[in-house]
């Protein structure tokens, strides 16, 4: 059994779709970020960093994970799926992984912060974020242009890159001309366990796929909390 330490986030989902994926049982442990929950001296002790996702796997002596890609790498070896064991196989998954690690989940989170969050507009830092996030995309879109998946097999590479590029509406991206990346958005999307993974811990009101402004509004006041700790 698996503790997964968790909230309705990008990389909280890239946690609960591979858990799913991989039909290993766990139990969710709400964390609510709003509230601050996420630097907890107990919550730290099994996240330095005060931040989700965290699991604890239990038949393995409490061991703790941090970082959802050090999770997603813990989750694929122990069960010998969605990432290969050759060493070019499991290369190329890591690199689309890093690259989710290292451009799209930084970038995209800090359109979110310029675009939704700050209560001042700062266009050049929007535009930068912007700017880079649909570079960013144009990557994916040129790779899955002869790719039906990041890397061979749909592998733990497209369920991060897939768990935050999901939320583009959010981030204020635009995705046109990008017929492929829009192909592997709609065929992930249709997997059972990841229908199931992004309603962990709870389903989310429109703010992924579709924007409601009125709710957009209500949670950006509730995350502008969260840039001040
Ligand atoms: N590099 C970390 C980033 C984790 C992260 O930024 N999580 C966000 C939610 S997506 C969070 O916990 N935010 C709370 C905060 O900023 O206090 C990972 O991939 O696990």
């Amino acid at each position: 059994m698996i503790d997964l330490y968790t909230a309705p986030t990008p990389n909280g989902w890239k946690a609960s779709i591979t858990l799913e994926e991989l039909g290993l049982p766990y139990e969710v442990r709400v964390v609510n970020l709003m509230a601050g929950e996420q630097k907890n001296p107990d919550y730290l002790k099994l996240n330095p960093n005060g931040r989700i996702p965290t699991i604890v796997d239990r038949d393995e002596g409490d061991f703790a994970v941090f970082e959802s890609g050090a999770i997603m790498i813990y989750l694929a070896e122990k069960t010998g799926r969605l990432l290969p064991q050759d060493r070019k196989g499991r290369s190329r998954v890591i690199q689309w992984l890093m690259f989710q690690m290292g451009g799209i989940g930084p970038m995209m989170g800090q359109a979110n912060v310029f675009f939704r969050y700050f209560p001042e507009k700062i266009q050049p830092a929007i535009d930068r974020y912007h700017h880079e996030c649909r570079r960013l995309f144009e990557v994916l879109d040129t790779r899955l242009a002869d790719n039906e998946f990041l890397a061979g097999d749909y592998s733990i590479a497209d369920i991060a890159n897939w768990s935050w590029v999901r939320t583009y509406k959010w981030s204020g991206v635009p995705v046109d001309g990008l017929d492929h990346l829009r192909r592997w958005l709609d065929q992930v999307r249709q997997r059972p366990a990841v229908q199931k993974g992004i309603e962990v811990p709870f389903k989310l009101p429109n703010l992924t796929e579709d924007v409601n402004e009125k709710d957009a509004d209500e949670f950006a006041k509730g995350a502008r909390t969260m840039l001040q700790r």
